[in-house]
């Protein structure tokens, strides 16, 4: 083993954390996919400060402008972790007037054109429209997107390396690392939309574990699970 690897920020239990993260991200990935494929559309994020892992939801509807949050724990039928592992949830939105051209990830909407009561009325397929606008977007600094991962994909830098949209990302944020009070560790902070790519190494001063989806994965994996 390489002296690196005993360095001070990689013990044997920051590893076993780091870990239990990723597999904790990797279930919220599937109980994301599940409710997609069942409701048409991504889980609104949780808005509420301390976290009650419910929708923000107003009127039965993901709040205006609401992409930034926890990510949903009990509305999406799960239980709500504890805060080293309870994710930090972003989704994609950009309403369009034009049904066909929306981009609203968080919006159950019918955008194929099926009538009210049709069994393809704003479901898995039209959410899959929507994934494919967001495809066809150019970069926003407002919507998520991910930079570099510190080596192959560059930079950590939300400003100078803006790499990709992504249709969601969610951050499990474990310990302070950064000494700031919070678990986020920066980049990553509770109301910016830049995470840096998944697989970017644990450093002394972040253990945030991010785990994201293009559009066009999670329109994919859409397609291959329809009935
Ligand atoms: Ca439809
Ligand atoms: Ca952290
Ligand atoms: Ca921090």
């Amino acid at each position: 083993l390489s002296w690196a690897a005993f360095s001070a920020y990689d013990t044997v239990l920051d590893a076993k954390d780091r870990r239990q993260a990723q597999d904790m991200a990797r279930q919220v990935q599937s109980q994301l996919r599940a409710f997609a494929l069942r409701h048409g559309r991504l889980p609104c994020p949780d808005a509420s400060v301390a976290g009650t892992g419910l929708e923000s939801l107003v009127g039965g509807v993901c709040g205006n402008g609401n992409r930034i949050g926890w990510f949903p724990y009990v509305s999406v039928g799960a239980g709500l972790p504890v805060a080293e592992y309870r994710a930090r949830y972003a989704v994609y939105r950009a309403p369009n007037a034009s049904a066909a051209a929306d981009a609203d990830l968080a919006l159950a909407l019918e955008r194929t054109g099926d009538a009210i009561g049709h069994v393809n009325h704003s479901d898995a397929g039209d959410l899959i429209v929507a994934l494919n606008n967001v495809a066809g977007l150019a970069l926003a600094s407002d919507q998520p997107y991910l930079s570099g991962d510190g080596g192959v994909a560059g930079a950590v830098d939300c400003t100078a390396n803006r790499l990709m949209s992504v249709a969601y990302w969610i951050v499990v944020p474990l310990k302070d690392r950064s000494g700031d009070g919070e678990r986020l560790d920066p980049p990553h902070a509770s109301t910016g939309p830049c995470v840096f790519s998944p697989g970017t190494p644990v450093s002394a001063t972040n253990d945030d574990v991010v785990l994201s989806e293009s559009p066009a994965q999670l329109a994919g994996w859409l397609r291959q699970s329809l009935p």
